[in-house]
């Protein structure tokens, strides 16, 4: 179902109109009201009135992480402060917080996109949403818990831990929709195993997952430990959190909400735009925003943008899922890897579970030395040694040929490493730069 077929069904045309008239609009509101755009339009040369079109956007000034962080907490509101209802938080990988400031608009606004989210899942409101992504400052929880609440489903409001009440929850009020991250699905899966629940004997039928990178092959394990079809949904806490762009029930790329967030595609080393179908550093213009509003911001994420016709009606634009992102690129001996990468090439082998720790060294010789720990699944655990040798050489063998590195291998049992409840880490990078 379509959430909101006028808006995400619109003709693209009539859309680019839309998108024009609203980016106008905020373009005036940040050089008016935001001393930091109105210096960095002036470094620019250039003014409000420069933007004639969609396309002049790309003479504008990007906004990156470091201004988020230079004008903390409050230096790039928009609103006035009495405005502001509710803020967000996400600490990321350097500890400097990033807010976000949301007015009543923008939060209703969120609560839009996340039904557009959860309906993209084939949600309605006949559904019981359990939702185990985390509350607070994190942007999962109550982002989830404004579009179901919009959407009309009950919402069980979970927050993310305590497994076992989880399945207990699922279980008492057969819950429809799972919303958390994937790799803590996996983890309630386990459990549940281990509790001897049979999954594919509940309601649960879909889930909406995001917050962390995951791929195919998590995707196809989550979908036959649970008798449900897993989506992937994406969103930053810069630009609002859940509900920037999502998977329709095609599974086929995610639907970005652009009428309300408009999305760019730059090479990340010169900042040019890149057309259609290139890979590239995902840029957002937040369209309609209120309190913390931001032009062309930097997400460091990489992906491409396609704009064909999708065989669910919706017309928007489309990202495929993430490729990683500009800092999450590991050099390793002058190599650019990408913790997706490995997993990748994981997928092809049989034996191993989705469960992957990378941990890199620098040795005596000052060479980088990775260490990549993967679980076995536990039938191929109990067999021969011989058997377990063999897995290793192979994906020995997968790394070299296909990443160009040499990577120590290292066969660990089921549920060795660690298991998170929210975004997990993959990356034990221990050397000293
Ligand atoms: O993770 C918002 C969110 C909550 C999205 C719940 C989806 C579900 P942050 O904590 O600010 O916000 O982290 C944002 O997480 O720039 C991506 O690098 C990564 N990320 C988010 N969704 C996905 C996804 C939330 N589906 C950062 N696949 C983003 C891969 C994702 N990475």
């Amino acid at each position: 179902m379509i959430f909101n077929p006028e808006c995400e069904a619109m003709d693209q045309e009539a859309r680019r109109n839309v998108q024009f008239a609203r980016l106008k609009n905020l373009v005036e509101k940040l050089y008016a009201q935001v001393p930091f755009y109105r210096t960095k339009f002036k470094d620019m040369d250039v003014t409000p009135q420069d933007l004639r079109s969609l396309e002049d956007l790309a003479a504008l000034p990007f906004t990156i992480k470091s201004d988020l962080r230079d004008t903390y907490p409050y230096g790039l509101l928009a609103a006035p402060h009495a405005e502001i209802q509710e803020i967000h938080m996400s600490s990321g990988t350097t500890g400097v917080p990033v807010v976000d400031a949301y007015t009543q608009k923008d939060l209703d606004i969120w609560g839009e996109a996340m039904a557009r989210t959860l309906a993209g899942a084939g949600g309605t409101r006949h559904d019981t949403v359990q939702n185990a992504y985390g509350y607070g400052l994190f942007t999962g929880g109550l982002g989830v818990h404004y579009g179901a609440k919009t959407l009309g489903a009950n919402i069980i409001p979970m927050s993310s831990g305590n497994t076992q009440r989880q399945l207990m929850v699922m279980q008492s009020f057969g819950s429809t929709l799972l919303t958390c991250t994937p790799s803590y699905a996996l983890f309630i899966a386990e459990e549940a195993a281990e509790a001897g629940i049979d999954l594919h004997q509940l309601p649960i039928s879909k889930g909406c997952f995001g917050a962390e990178p995951w791929s195919e092959n998590m995707r196809r394990e989550i979908e036959s430990r649970y008798a449900m079809k897993a989506y992937d949904i994406y969103g930053l806490t810069e630009i609002i959190g859940p509900g920037v762009a999502f998977e329709c029930e095609a599974q086929d790329g995610l639907h970005v909400n652009e009428d309300l967030f408009y999305p760019e595609i730059i090479d990340p080393l010169t900042g040019k735009l890149l057309p259609d179908g290139e890979k590239g550093e995902l840029v957002f213009t937040t369209l309609t925003k209120e309190g913390t509003p931001l032009l062309r911001y930097r997400t460091r994420d990489i992906t491409y943008l396609r704009r064909e016709r999708c065989a669910c009606g919706r017309t928007t634009v489309k990202m495929h899922r993430l490729f990683g992102r500009t800092d999450d690129m590991l050099i390793i001996r002058g190599v650019n890897v990408f913790p997706s990468q490995i997993e990748q090439a994981l997928i092809e082998i049989e034996g191993t579970d989705p469960h992957y720790l990378i941990v890199i060294t620098r040795g005596p010789s000052h060479l980088d030395e990775v260490e990549l720990q993967v679980e076995v699944k536990q039938d191929f655990f109990s067999d021969e040694t011989k058997n377990l040798e063999g897995l290793r050489a192979k994906i020995e063998g997968a790394m070299k040929s296909k990443l160009m590195i040499a990577v120590k291998v290292k066969l660990v049992e089921p549920k060795t490493i660690e298991r998170s409840m929210g975004k997990s880490q993959r990356v034990l990078d221990k050397r000293e730069l």
